[in-house]
């Protein structure tokens, strides 16, 4: 990754803070590394806002870790807590409002095929799963009927963490909130299924307590996105403030969701996905 972009302007070095400073001189920009060496660079500089034990901050770092081309990329995100960190991190993003990212992404990827047709510029949605299953829906599945060749990611805390507690689609069925104090009454939207149908050539979830295969996943659909066309992951995303567990907790809890079958990891690939993983994974 170049990091002519993050340079501080001459004079100012002493009072960036001492965060930005580290990522400027000892950053992973130029150096190809992944999630093994998360934690020795930042790409979500520290003292972002959210929670402590948030499980959207540690997927985000890992997220970053392993964008195949961090320095060609640009990140849509949208409203929600996700958002609040937006500011930390050190690569090109975008704010949109709340479940637009999908319809905003799809501008911003046509304008830089016209703008760079010699470059290769990835563009990637992100947003929580309010954002990206329920009211943003319909801009997320329009873009995937359409093949618009860009990744959406959802961070999937399983509420509308950002407004109090609110249940959302992708809420476990019976699951009770602070805004949803009787139970939710219906399952856990099959999103990873959705995408799959609604165009998208690969689509898979995962959790942050398996950096490697997220990293692996991340890898797959971004390249992917580049030739064939749209691309969805899922990441489950414990939130200890709405789901009242201990911070600590976060990681265990993640396990044991996996480990109950409340959240499943998948990986659905198209033919075509198949055989261009193949040829890339064999280059590799
Ligand atoms: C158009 C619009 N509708 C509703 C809101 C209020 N709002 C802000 S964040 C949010 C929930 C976000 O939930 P999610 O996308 O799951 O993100 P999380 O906060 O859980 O990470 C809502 C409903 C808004 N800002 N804009
Ligand atoms: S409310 Fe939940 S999702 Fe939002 S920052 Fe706090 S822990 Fe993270
Ligand atoms: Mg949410």
């Amino acid at each position: 990754m170049n990091n002519k972009i993050y340079e501080i302007s001459p004079g100012f070095e002493e009072i960036m803070p001492k965060d930005y400073r580290d990522l400027v001189n000892d950053g992973p920009f130029g150096k190809k590394l992944g999630v093994k060496d998360l934690g020795t660079f930042k790409e979500l500089l520290e003292e972002h806002p959210l929670c402590a034990g948030c499980g959207l901050a540690l997927s985000k770092r890992l997220i970053l870790a392993s964008l195949p081309s961090p320095e060609n990329t640009v990140i849509v995100g949208t409203t929600g807590c996700s958002s609040l960190s937006f500011a930390q991190v050190a690569i090109h993003n975008i704010h949109s409002i709340f479940g637009n990212q999908n319809a905003v992404a799809t501008g911003l990827k046509r304008a830089l095929e016209i703008r760079f047709p010699d470059k290769t510029k990835d563009v990637v949605a992100m947003g929580g799963d309010g954002a990206i299953g329920d009211i943003g829906l319909g801009m997320v599945m329009h873009s995937w009927f359409r093949g618009e060749k860009f990744t959406t990611i959802m961070f999937d805390n399983e509420a509308y963490a950002n407004t109090g507690g609110q249940e959302s689609g992708m809420s476990q069925k019976g699951a009770v909130l602070n805004m949803a104090p009787t139970g939710k009454k219906y399952a856990k939207l099959p999103m990873p299924e959705i995408a799959r149908d609604a165009g998208c050539v690969y689509s898979a979830s995962v959790t942050p307590a398996r950096p490697k295969r997220l990293e692996k996943m991340v890898r797959r659909a971004v390249i992917l996105a580049r030739k064939l066309g749209p691309t969805y992951i899922q990441i489950y995303c414990p939130c200890p403030t709405n789901y009242k567990f201990k911070p600590s907790e976060s990681l265990k809890r993640t396990k044991d969701m996996e480990k109950s079958g409340a959240y499943q990891i998948k990986e659905y690939i198209s033919p075509a996905a198949e055989e261009l993983i193949k040829k890339f994974e064999e280059e590799k």
